[in-house]
């Protein structure tokens, strides 16, 4: 009986041609944390009116697909990222997500790190998220800028390579986070404009942009906040070998 499994397990190791046993067939764990770096009341609106920075539940996606959530300069497709930039709500883009060409895992982060009921990351707080990928994954990941109309944190539509030469990716990742307008709700100052998340009397709120989803950098009142690592830390960390805990 041993000597019949060993007989099995020589077989597998020659039919990878050589790749070590296990190594490169099994998937790597990354835990993902995103930090709310800013202070409280760190702002000031034009009306000396002091306010806080939150960021929004989010989604966290691994994918093969080069554009899973948006394209850049194109309009929103209109399949929740609208919802998830001025309301904060990322279910209906989770659901829509789930299951599509080119994507491997679609994981809702709704609940801080030491708290017992979902919400936002205020000032210091910060989310987890524990994801699987192998080889050739990419990462994408959503969060409302919380004093916005219709702003979200996310890297290129393409996502962060998870593996660079076969290896995972460790460390800070947060020069690639990028803080985008997705086009649909017209811009107010932020953390004091009547249709933003806090503020506005309903989800879905504000005027309406027809507009194409841009770089924060490029639109109005967007310079000021588009560097985004003076408000967000976030880091990603594999585990220690394939398999391991
Ligand atoms: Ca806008
Ligand atoms: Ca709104």
């Amino acid at each position: 009986m041993f000597t019949k499994l060993l007989g099995v397990s020589v077989g597998l190791i020659l039919s990878v041609a050589g790749v070590a046993p296990g190594a490169d067939n099994m998937p790597t764990k990354f835990t993902i944390r995103i930090e709310n770096i800013t202070k409280p009341d760190a702002f000031t609106a034009t009306t000396g009116v002091k306010w806080s920075l939150g960021f929004s539940p989010g989604v966290m996606v691994v994918h093969t697909d080069k554009g899973p959530i948006f394209s850049a300069e194109k309009e929103d497709r209109g399949q929740g990222l609208e919802a998830q930039s001025e309301d904060g709500d990322p279910g209906m883009l989770a659901k829509s997500l789930q299951g599509g060409k080119g994507i491997k895992s679609v994981a809702v982060f709704n609940t801080p790190v030491g708290a017992s009921a979902p919400g936002p990351i205020t000032p210091g707080a910060a989310y987890e998220v524990t994801i699987s990928a192998m080889p050739g994954d990419r990462l994408s990941l959503t969060s409302m800028m919380g004093q916005s109309n219709d702003w979200f944190y996310a890297p290129v539509e393409s996502g962060i390579p998870l593996f660079e030469n076969g290896k995972p990716i460790s460390g800070d990742i947060t020069s690639q986070i990028i803080l985008w307008d997705v086009g649909t709700e017209v811009n107010q100052e932020p953390g004091i404009g009547p249709d933003q998340g806090p503020r506005q009397k309903a989800p879905n709120t504000g005027e309406a942009e027809n507009g194409v989803v841009r770089n924060a950098k490029d639109v109005k009142y967007g310079p000021a906040f588009s560097k985004v690592s003076s408000v967000m830390h976030v880091t990603i960390k594999p585990a220690q070998a394939p398999g391991a805990n």
